[in-house]
């Protein structure tokens, strides 16, 4: 099947630039915040995961085979060693080069399927799935699989963050288990808003996928 790029419609024609090589800062309320690159990234232990794939305006991909390392893994060797987070940490932060922002539970990003993502099929990730680097949590909505990330930040709150449309679209959680789609409405209720309007928001993003693959033939 194939897998469509996809996200917040005003992110469609907002592809970031090819990256040569990456930095990721870290940050919170923890009174130090680094940056790493690929080196501190390739220290640490390499996985590979077949996962589904849902998103929350109703498609699904099925068996995508990722390959990363796992965020606890990353959370334990090289967050808390280089910020030292708040112990009442609750709260990550994703921010991403395309301008999109996600929030996930602290718990919830330490599940073991939850991947800091550098390969899909086992090919380098494309910019069009979220080069150089993405979150990929399979039990939650797409929503929180972070593409393109630029920094991630661990707070105790949710005092520095903001979902980039309304608030209320974004479930803290996401469960796909659980149906959470959005914070405020039954998940059920929305199957049917999200399912009129996902074929739209594709033609959007293949679009932006197009136009940017002129421009950068130019
Ligand atoms: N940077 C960024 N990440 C994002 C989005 C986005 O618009 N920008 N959209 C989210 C949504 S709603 C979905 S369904 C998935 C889609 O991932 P894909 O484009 O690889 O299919 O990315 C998620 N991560
Ligand atoms: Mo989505």
């Amino acid at each position: 099947t194939e897998f469509p790029r996809f996200g917040l419609p005003r992110f469609a024609h907002l592809l970031p630039k090819p990256q040569a090589s990456w930095r990721l800062p870290l940050g919170g309320d923890a009174a130090r915040s680094v940056e790493i690159g690929a080196q501190q990234f390739r220290s640490l232990a390499r996985v590979e995961q077949t996962s589904d794939f849902h998103c929350v305006a109703t498609w699904s991909c099925r068996a995508l085979r990722w390959g990363g390392v796992r965020f606890r893994d990353f959370y334990e060797r090289i967050l808390v060693p280089a910020i030292g987070p708040e112990s009442s940490a609750r709260v990550v932060i994703f921010r991403c080069l395309d301008g999109y922002t996600v929030s996930m539970l602290l718990e919830d990003a330490l599940e073991p399927d939850v991947l800091l993502a550098d390969t899909l099929e086992g090919e380098p990730l494309a910019l069009k799935h979220g080069a150089p680097l993405r979150l990929v949590a399979p039990r939650h909505y797409g929503y929180k699989s972070a593409k393109h990330l630029q920094a991630i930040e661990v707070w105790r709150d949710y005092r520095n963050y903001r979902y980039p449309t309304f608030g209320f679209v974004e479930h803290p959680r996401a469960r796909v288990r659980y149906e959470e789609r959005a914070r405020a409405l039954p998940g059920w209720l929305l199957r049917y808003p999200y399912r009129l309007g996902m074929l739209r928001i594709m033609r959007q993003f293949q679009a932006g996928l197009e136009r940017h693959s002129k421009d950068s033939r130019r």
